[in-house]
């Protein structure tokens, strides 16, 4: 049985007290590997799959300056315009569609975690990223939240699902030093309080990694955020 397998389905109690405890890559960054079991990793995955397939599909973002990125995109709660960085209701960047909305359980699973790492956070968008083989994201601040959220620290909940992707996590400076890390999938990473403006982004995918019981190959990357702090979703 390929170790993966062995961690996810027999997890004795000091494995999962490592994955429920997390480990801190800097104060306000942690990572929970293999923080979701099987059974909830291929439920998840279901569910994106059918969200990036859907009625309002996924879609490859063009951003400012013309480049598109390397992943398809959907955004859930709030749209993430690429052209301007800004958030709307509806994709006005694509094709004009009203943002569908953030599933529940999408924001139960993103205060869990949160909880578990001594933060808050009552989630009202989430960016599903889809990465192929080819997949990747440069470097980058995730800064388009409410000025409110970010002075707050409100953390980014980051849930990995399929194939391993190759993440770099830094500093707030680009040039500052960068940590290379694996993704797994199942694995949360959290980053809020001093860490929330870390450069980060994802060099790689590791074809044929995913767990074969997902069904899936290439890697779902779902980031749960909280735009408004003042107003939250009911
Ligand atoms: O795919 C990842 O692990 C990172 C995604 C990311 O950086 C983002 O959505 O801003």
């Amino acid at each position: 049985m390929p170790r993966r397998q062995i961690a996810s389905t027999v997890a004795g109690p000091s494995e999962r007290w490592r994955q429920l405890a997390g480990t801190a890559l800097a104060p306000g960054a942690i990572h929970f590997p293999r923080y979701l079991p099987l059974e909830r990793q291929r439920a998840l995955a279901d569910r994106c799959r059918a969200l990036i397939d859907g009625e309002v599909p996924g879609y490859v973002p063009v951003v400012r300056g013309g480049g598109r990125m390397h992943v398809r995109m959907l955004c859930l709660g709030r749209h993430w315009n690429g052209r301007n960085y800004a958030y709307e209701p509806t994709r006005t960047d694509f094709d004009g569609l009203a943002v569908p909305p953030l599933p529940a359980e999408f924001r139960r699973l993103a205060g869990e975690i949160a909880d578990l790492a001594g933060m808050r956070l009552d989630a009202d968008l989430c960016i599903l990223n889809y990465y192929d083989r080819d997949g990747r994201m440069g470097l980058h601040q995730d800064k388009d939240e409410s000025g409110a959220s970010l002075a707050a620290g409100i953390p980014v909940v980051s849930i990995s699902l399929g194939d391993t992707a190759r993440f770099l996590f830094g500093g707030l400076k680009r040039r500052d030093d960068v940590r290379a890390m694996l993704l797994e999938s199942g694995d949360a990473f959290l980053f809020g309080g001093p860490a929330r403006l870390c450069y980060h982004g994802v060099t790689r995918i590791v074809p044929g990694t995913a767990p074969p019981e997902l069904g899936m190959s290439g890697r779902f990357n779902l980031t749960l955020r909280q735009y408004d702090i003042l107003n939250p979703a009911p």
